[in-house]
């Protein structure tokens, strides 16, 4: 399928795999890019150094494009955007953030950008700074979020700017590929469904977990801080959100959150570690291959965009 996302990014498929932190390392970041999509390293928290060992086993894994996502959060992201041009990746994702300061070394080693915006004001004013695309996320999204949904976001954001428009959030088959097609969107960005991929390192229990949710089984937590992040229900949630409901402070409630996601990913502790994904995690009911997500994702969304 050709879109200008696919043209853009020199892609067979406008499948994005989305930047999440932990996750998103050079095994995943490789087989979405062998599968098509295109595969994405989450810098995450992670240091500098570490992103850039990242890209280099990735590049020895695969020729086609794929790219970094930096969070932009990140105390070490000046250091994470000077790694990038230097290792001379194709393609920049941000999160959680205004990248306003990489753009001009970034668009001057002709890299393409793409930030992650949750409002059509960020969206405007990343297309006047120079951007190549932007990834609308809806708030059906794990991890850090805004507040509009998709179906709302997405067609706001296609109307306001004049490049390509790539869907996030609540994505997770062919039917909601067609659907944010028909937004108007470029390409999605996948990451619930990538996170039970067989070649995802993820723990098996935190697979479990998405395999085994149904459509309300995520919670958002820190609302009331200016930082929501949506994650399945467990007892790190419910601890935080009582916490939060008595107007504990931001410092007390960080406690609880610190290293919670590297818990959940790497010690697969479901109990008190942060399990980020989305709220399509209720669908997601298989472990299949990279390769397998993106064939059955393209004939499902081709059969309903064809539909007469
Ligand atoms: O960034 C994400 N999702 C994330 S980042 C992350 S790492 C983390 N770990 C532990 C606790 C908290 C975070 C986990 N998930 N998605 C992209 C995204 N960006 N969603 C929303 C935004 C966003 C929000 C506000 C982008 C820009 C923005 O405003 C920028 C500004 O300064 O105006």
């Amino acid at each position: 399928m050709k879109t200008k996302i696919t043209e853009l990014l020199g892609i067979e498929y406008p499948i994005i795999q989305g930047g999440m932190a932990w996750v998103a390392e050079y095994h995943l970041a490789a087989a979405v890019s062998e599968a098509g999509g295109l595969g994405i390293i989450g810098a995450g928290g992670a240091p500098a150094s570490f992103v850039r060992e990242q890209i280099q086993k990735t590049k020895e894994i695969t020729k086609k494009p794929f790219g970094v996502n930096v969070m932009l959060m990140n105390p070490e992201a000046d250091e994470i955007a000077k790694v990038i041009v230097e290792e001379g990746v194709q393609v920049v994702t941000t999160g959680a953030g205004n990248p306003g300061k990489y753009l001009a070394s970034w668009k001057e080693a002709g890299i393409k950008v793409a930030p992650v915006v949750a409002s059509v004001a960020l969206a405007k004013m990343m297309e006047r700074a120079g951007v190549d695309a932007v990834i609308a996320e809806g708030t059906e999204s794990g991890g850090h979020i805004g507040s509009a949904t998709t179906m709302t976001l997405v067609p706001q954001v296609v109307d306001a700017v004049n490049i390509p428009v790539i869907a996030a959030g609540g994505i997770g088959d062919g039917r909601g590929f067609a659907a944010a097609m028909m937004l108007g969107a470029e390409a999605v960005q996948i990451g619930t469904r990538f996170v039970v991929a067989k070649e995802s390192i993820v723990h098996e229990n935190y697979k479990k977990k998405i395999l085994a949710a149904k459509d309300i089984d995520s919670e958002v937590t820190g609302t009331t801080h200016g930082h929501p992040v949506r994650q399945i229900r467990n007892n790190m949630t419910r601890e935080y959100l009582k916490l939060e409901k008595a107007g504990a402070p931001f410092e007390e409630l960080e406690q609880l959150t610190l290293g919670a996601l590297r818990k959940a990913v790497v010690e697969g502790d479901t109990v008190n570690g942060t399990l980020m994904a989305g709220q399509i995690a209720g669908m997601i009911k298989e472990e299949q291959t990279c390769a397998e997500m993106i064939q059955e994702i393209m004939i499902q969304a081709e059969a309903l965009l064809t539909k007469k």
